[in-house]
């Protein structure tokens, strides 16, 4: 049998259709009756959509498919991208910025009848992540594509993205996040392509030549179907692949219990099966060790390092050269696991010897560590882990014992410091712990701001800094230009363009050509207008979406991230109370006060107690301070439901006022701040994270700095934190706090938000108390910056001037610099 095509056609490259209004019109038109079967006058609105979606995607196939050959053929360095998260916003705006179509589908639409505004909001984005962790690896992918860096993302096809936020009287509750009821256009599903995913079962010895090996003989399968993604670079015809794993259960296993005629156990299995791709884990910082969540992990790294070695190599490929063709990135510990499976499938399947495996190993992974709390350290029981993954256990434990009995090799029988670098923790319960293994097992490791990965090293992590000297590195996060300026600001981006041209959009540290612009009256008033056309669409989507009235001329001042005690909402709310008490106790007058809207956006976890509470009291708050006539309108608390990446992108270029405000020490980067400072909104934040690094760029005066530093944290901790004395010696604090506990805010009842009340005044973990004088001094400057509008706007250009750094771009460089080592492909 032949299996050479019959036609032509199907040697020849595969056609893009012309890139002109009359191109894209027919393209759309037959997408609507060859992809929907529906002509243009029965087509639903989704059908539309989807036919736009899929036409925009046509013009990306061919560019697409010629990257995968090129990168196969290349046999170049690449980078596999593990993630457990995306969190990818809508696909649309971006595919059709990158493959520079936007024009040509608005007339080619227009000339259908169609306002393709209209199908932009239809797109329903995949939330594929919980916040900054995730949104930096679609940063990543998107700057991959962009500078052509062999590589490929891969990570899990959640059916259920991270929950739908709503308010019940104030009160979070959460709907799932069915994404992809009305179809995604924009994946390509693979079922034949499936794995085999196993778990579960027994190791067992066997003699091999006369030595004793082990092998694990699995109890359970999965399959994992990939689906793949375009990341279509910007303006360079490089589209890359995002591979996202499902899983679906494995027929054999389905038949043997339906053999057995238990048709119910066997729906009920394939059910269990499925469940490991259900639902994304809605828990950012403090992972809770469900056994789901080991699956999840297991499931997408087992399959993701098959699908390497099957598909990006050539046959017979010499396993030993591996560290010439692969750097796996470990996105956190999350893919940890990748590590004892890799050894797996070199030494069992491909019958390596354990050094020379290990060798490679070692030079094959690098690991990104996101936090520093305590509690986010990932650890797994090893009753967990055994029962699950037994050769991979067996397989931790010699990289263990081996490792340790290099540490004592080094430093002699210190039992101490043996048993604070094992691996295996003994208390409170033996358990993995995956930072460890990935720190023994990474070519490098790196943190994400300068301060978190100094504190990485000398806090965290001390014992392997010594151990490994040049191992740790910092990598400062970034994020792209292309989503969160061009696309979400054309405004500003359009300004940009015209004073510097458009290079900026790849390569960011040209931003620095508009310092001199901040001194331009002229450029300084066409700033404010946009600023100011910013606010007023963001006006308009809070009333279409929530009904909301945003007062003219108010200063927007936005805290939107993760609830979080570390990240400090509570300080933010603890500033409007004052704001508030100030006027109705007839200390200040309503009429002194500069107008401000206070915009917050923040989903909690739902298991989170406190996170949601505070989640009440914010809405608690606004509905009694924008309901008091006595504060004239002068304050506003938003709390627009739902925060997701689509919603930055209106809020985000409409800001006057970042609140970067977590306890110094705590936040390991952010990159909502780097957002804001990049469209033009100033600074008001702790020594934290990468606000040290923007602080040093902008300067200081354009940038509002309160509170302790790490330091200073550390040293009053060691001293004794005692909140309360912080109460009594701070009249507006008092007033505040004891006005929250009134009942104020809860219709007289004082027990709704007691709990916070007396976690504030006895606990306060995250010395809110501690750094309030020095926050609402902050404020008092930045009400005084405020009312010379022309000086604040030219602090705002100056932000956006000297954040080129915080390019997503940069950060990829630093990383193929440091880690990777990997030649772009020309
Ligand atoms: O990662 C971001 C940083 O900018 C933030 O500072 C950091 O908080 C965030 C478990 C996490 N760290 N850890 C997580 C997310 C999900 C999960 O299940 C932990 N997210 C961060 C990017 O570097």
């Amino acid at each position: 049998v032949s299996s050479k095509p019959s036609h032509a056609l199907a040697l020849a490259p595969v056609p893009t259709p012309p890139s002109t209004v009359d191109g894209f019109v027919k393209q759309f038109l037959e997408n609507l009756n060859l992809e929907r079967g529906v002509t243009l006058s029965t087509a639903s609105p989704n059908d539309r959509y989807i036919a736009l979606a899929t036409t925009v995607r046509d013009f990306l196939v061919a560019r697409w498919l010629e990257d995968i050959r090129r990168q196969k053929e290349a046999q170049a360095k690449g980078v596999c991208y593990l993630s457990a998260e995306y969190l990818l916003g809508r696909q649309l705006d971006n595919n059709l910025l990158a493959t520079r179509l936007t024009d040509i589908a608005t007339e080619a639409l227009a000339a259908c009848g169609i306002d393709i505004d209209e199908l932009r909001a239809l797109e329903v984005e995949p939330g594929l992540g919980n916040g900054g962790l995730g949104r930096l690896a679609a940063c990543f992918i998107d700057s991959l594509a962009t500078m052509s860096v062999p590589s490929i993302g891969y990570g899990i096809r959640y059916e259920y993205g991270i929950f739908r936020q709503t308010f019940v009287d104030g009160q979070q509750v959460e709907q799932p996040d069915a994404w992809l009821t009305l179809g995604s256009p924009w994946e390509f599903a693979h079922p034949e392509a499936a794995q085999t995913i196993s778990f579960g079962g027994y190791t067992e010895t066997f003699d091999e030549g006369g030595v004793t090996r082990s092998r694990w003989v699995p109890g359970w399968n999965v399959q994992a179907v990939p689906y793949n993604y375009m990341v279509s670079g910007y303006h360079n015809g490089r589209v890359n692949t995002l591979r996202l794993w499902r899983a679906v259960a494995t027929d054999a296993f389905d038949l043997r219990i339906f053999n057995s005629g238990d048709y119910e156990k066997a729906v009920r299995a394939q059910t269990y099966a499925e469940n490991i791709s259900k639902v994304l884990y809605p828990e950012d910082s403090t992972p809770q060790g469900k056994e789901l969540r080991l699956q999840q992990q297991y499931f997408f790294v087992a399959a993701s390092i098959r699908d390497f070695l099957d598909h990006m190599l050539t046959p017979g490929f010499d396993l030993s050269k591996l560290p010439d063709r692969v750097i796996f990135q470990l996105n956190d510990t999350h893919p940890v696991i990748a590590v004892p499976e890799f050894m797996r499938v070199l030494v069992d399947e491909e019958h390596m010897e354990w050094d020379a495996a290990w060798e490679i190993t070692q030079q094959c992974f690098a690991y990104t560590c996101h936090t520093l709390l305590p509690e986010a350290l990932e650890v797994w029981s090893v009753e967990l882990l055994g029962r699950l993954l037994p050769r991979h256990l067996e397989i931790i434990y010699r990289i263990n014992d081996e490792f340790l009995a290099a540490v004592r090799e080094r430093f002699g029988d210190d039992e101490m410091r043996i048993r604070n670098m094992s691996i295996i923790a003994e208390s409170p319960e033996r358990s993995v712990r995956m930072a460890y293994l990935a720190t023994v097992a990474g070519a490098k490791v790196n943190g994400v701001a300068e301060l978190h990965s100094q504190l990485l090293r000398e806090k965290v992590l001390p014992d392997f800094d010594e151990f490994y000297p040049g191992k740790f590195t910092n990598v400062t996060n970034g994020v792209t230009p292309r989503r969160f300026l061009r696309l979400a600001n054309p405004g500003l981006a359009g300004l940009i363009t015209d004073a510097l041209g458009a290079g900026w959009t790849v390569d960011l540290e040209r931003l620095r050509g508009l310092e001199s612009f901040a001194e331009d009256p002229e450029f300084r008033a066409r700033f404010a207008e946009v600023k100011a056309a910013n606010k007023r669409v963001l006006s308009d989507v809070l009333r279409a979406r929530d009904g909301f009235e945003v007062s003219d001329g108010h200063m927007l001042d936005v805290m939107v991230k993760r609830l979080h005690e570390y990240k400090r909402q509570m300080l933010k709310v603890l500033h409007i109370v004052t704001s508030y008490e100030r006027i109705v106790s007839g200390r200040v007058r309503a009429e002194d006060v500069q107008g401000r809207a206070f915009i917050f956006g923040a989903k909690a976890a739902p298991g989170y107690v406190m996170a949601k509470r505070i989640i009440h009291l914010i809405n608690a708050v606004g509905e009694v301070v924008n309901n008091d006539p006595r504060v004239e309108g002068r304050l506003q608390v938003l709390f627009p439901p739902n925060y997701n990446v689509t919603l930055a992108e209106r809020v985000i270029p409409a800001a006057d006022l970042s609140e970067q405000i977590s306890l110094a020490g705590k936040e390991a980067s952010g990159t909502g701040n780097m957002k804001f400072a990049l469209n033009g909104a100033l600074t008001i934040g702790t020594d934290d994270g990468a606000n040290v690094e923007i602080r040093e760029l902008v300067g200081d005066d354009n940038f509002f700095l309160f509170g302790m530093t790490e330091p200073e944290v550390e040293e009053l901790w060691t001293r004794g934190y005692k909140p309360a004395e912080f109460y009594q010696q701070d009249e507006d604090l008092r007033r505040a706090i004891d006005l929250i506990a009134s009942g104020a805010f809860s219709n007289g009842d004082r027990t709704v938000f007691e709990p916070i009340v007396s976690n504030l005044l006895y606990d306060d973990r995250f010395m809110v108390l501690a750094d309030y004088a020095s926050y609402i001094r902050a404020q008092d400057r930045v009400d005084a910056a405020y009312a010379d509008q022309d000086a604040w706007t030219k602090a705002a250009i100056l932000n956006i001037a000297r954040c080129g750094f915080f390019s997503s771009d940069r950060s990829i460089r630093d990383y193929i610099d440091r880690i990777w080592h990997t030649p772009p492909m020309l």
